[in-house]
């Protein structure tokens, strides 16, 4: 029997309470009022339940019997560390989903949100990409195991709803950045690596170095709005078919741009030079927030030179406790 009647307020438990998602989304509900009063929310490390193990999973559903599921637990990186792991990106996240959207099923979870990525869309295609086309072809080489991985969820969900009436569905967000992303020079998302590169370079007088050619072009959301938008999907959005979190296609920008702004916040005067010995990755992955402006026509983004500022204010200020 489902764990919730209409009128109960909501046990949320979020996968991947600890990383640079999960710490805005605790933002939002702690700091921003998205709490509302008898709601319990429960922000979970994988120190407490590591979901790629089945017992551990269900240890942890049965503890906190949640009512609703914010899943964002996964084997997460930057391009570089998925081009070295890609069969590890695989297993885990195949893994760590299966576990959380069946026990979330097997324990009655009303509804889960989980979160998808627009580099799972096909790397050969027309643009905008939208919501209709995650299956229609490859992804892009460089990540293809996450891809996989994550496009199963869609599938997953698909299922439940088909085979159960479950109401489970899924977020996806382009490249997302903010205060408690993973500044590690080898392994971190772009901006995150790039504001850590560029805080030593200023540091020791050296160049900055970025990786590629910085002609790619991204579109980059701001881990708050991310959450912003979570939770109005939480609680608004009804449908299984997922909704794509994005800043419109005019925002795509080209790497070299951001390391611009990078370098602004940072106060960095050197010398930038571009290592083209490195990967590109995919060149661009234009995705369109139609659907979402359908429901949200008045949804204010956070501009990227504002978030980049503050998110590297949050790293100087923090370095002690970053991730690096
Ligand atoms: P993150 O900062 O690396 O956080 C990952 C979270 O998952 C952490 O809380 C981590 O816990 C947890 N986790 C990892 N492996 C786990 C396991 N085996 N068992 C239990 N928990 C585990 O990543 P993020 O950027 O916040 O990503 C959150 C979600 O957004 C992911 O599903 C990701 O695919 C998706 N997403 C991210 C981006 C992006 O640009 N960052 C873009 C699109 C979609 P510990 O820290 O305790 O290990
Ligand atoms: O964020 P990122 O690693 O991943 O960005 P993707 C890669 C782009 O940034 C490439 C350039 O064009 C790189 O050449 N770049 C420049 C750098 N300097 C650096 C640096 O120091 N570190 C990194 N990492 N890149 C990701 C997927 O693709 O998209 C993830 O791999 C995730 O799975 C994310 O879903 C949203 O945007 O290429």
């Amino acid at each position: 029997m489902d764990s919730q009647t209409k009128a109960d307020p909501m046990r949320v438990l979020v996968t991947g309470g600890s990383g640079l998602v999960g710490k805005a989304i605790e933002h939002v509900v702690k700091q921003e009022g998205g709490c509302l009063e008898g709601e319990q929310w429960t922000f979970l490390s994988s120190k407490e339940a590591n979901f790629v193990d089945l017992q551990q999973t269900r240890a942890v559903f049965e503890k906190y019997r949640p009512t609703h599921v914010i899943h964002l637990a996964a084997k997460v990186g930057g391009l570089y560390l998925h081009m070295k792991e890609n069969l590890h990106f695989l297993r885990d996240n195949l893994r760590i989903n299966d576990n959380v959207l069946q026990t979330s099923h097997e324990r009655g979870v009303t509804k889960v949100v989980s979160c998808l990525s627009s580099c799972i869309f096909p790397d050969k295609t027309t643009y905008p990409i939208d919501e209709s086309m995650i299956h229609n072809g490859p992804p892009h080489d460089s990540n293809f195991g996450y891809s996989h991985a994550k496009r199963m969820i869609d599938i997953q969900n698909r299922g439940y709803f088909a085979q159960h009436g479950r109401r489970y569905t899924a977020v996806i967000p382009t490249n997302v950045y903010g205060p408690y992303d993973n500044f590690n020079f080898e392994n971190g998302h772009v901006l995150s690596a790039l504001m850590h590169k560029t805080y030593a370079a200023k540091k020791e007088g050296t160049p900055l170095q970025v990786w590629g050619s910085g002609t790619p072009r991204r579109q980059f959301i701001y881990s708050l709005d991310v959450a912003r938008l979570f939770l109005w999907v939480l609680r608004e959005y009804d449908e299984i078919d997922p909704i794509i979190l994005s800043v419109g296609e005019e925002e795509e920008l080209p790497i070299k741009d951001a390391v611009e702004m990078i370098a602004d916040a940072l106060d960095f005067k050197g010398q930038i030079v571009f290592d083209t010995s490195k990967s590109d990755g995919q060149m661009k992955k234009t995705a369109s927030n139609a659907k979402l402006r359908r429901y949200l026509p008045d949804f204010t983004f956070t501009p990227l030179s504002e978030g980049i500022k503050k998110t590297c204010d949050w790293f100087v200020n923090n370095y002690d406790i970053a991730r690096t």
